[in-house]
């Protein structure tokens, strides 16, 4: 997918980055993926940050919507991730409404449940999906980028493996065997959509 960056001439600055994301599961991954480049990442979350409305209908919109509102919170400059899976099968759904396919409190099994059962519906026997992240840095001063990053892949039935969050259990990456769920983090880390939009971020900002 295209890299779109707002600002390419910004650079990251090894030090304290404030992760704009309340999803715990987002939180471990983006400190694995950035703490060996130095970086100390201070998340949304362990502040007490308001969590944004997604207003957005976009990944990179939504993306940039909660980087801008944690940076101007703190200061700092801010990287936010807004993820999800997109099924074929199902025109891309449910995409930007991932995380609300979980219901409230959030229950993965319910979500993944839902898209076997709207599969099952569409009596398509395509089960193909990808993964999709949008990575978006805003500083303190204003200054914006944004970067996306996609993992293509199948999904299976029933969820199998208890690593990583959400959809992971049912998620295959091409050329893999294993579920998302089932796959060692580091192995993950090295495929995934947001390990594919930290290193177009790397490329661009931190070279
Ligand atoms: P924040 O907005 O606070 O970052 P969120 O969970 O609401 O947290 P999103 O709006 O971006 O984040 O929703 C993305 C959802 O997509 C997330 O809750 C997961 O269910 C799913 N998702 C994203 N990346 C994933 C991954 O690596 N593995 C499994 N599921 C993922």
């Amino acid at each position: 997918m295209a890299v779109k960056s707002a600002e390419s001439s910004q650079r990251l600055v090894p030090g304290r980055l404030l992760a704009a994301t309340h999803n715990r599961g987002k939180v471990e991954e983006l400190k694995a993926l950035f703490g060996p480049h130095g970086f100390q990442v201070v998340s949304a979350l362990e502040l007490g940050l308001d969590e944004p409305e997604e207003t957005e209908t976009t990944f990179a919109g939504n993306a940039l919507l909660k980087a801008r509102a944690a940076s101007k919170a703190t200061g700092l400059p801010a990287l936010s991730d807004d993820s999800g899976l997109a099924v074929t099968a199902l025109g891309g759904a449910p995409g930007i409404h991932s995380a609300r396919w979980a219901g409230e409190p959030r229950d993965f099994h319910r979500a993944m449940e839902r898209v076997e059962a709207e599969l099952a519906a569409s009596g398509s026997p395509d089960r193909t999906a990808k993964f999709v992240c949008a990575l978006a840095v805003v500083w303190p001063d204003g200054h914006e980028a944004v970067f996306e990053g996609e993992v293509h892949g199948h999904l299976v039935w029933p969820p199998r493996g208890s690593h990583g969050f959400g959809y992971d259990p049912v998620f295959v990456a091409s050329g893999e065997t294993i579920t998302f769920g089932e796959m060692d983090p580091d192995r993950k880390h090295a495929m995934s959509h947001r390990a594919d939009a930290v290193a177009k971020l790397r490329a661009a900002l931190l070279s």
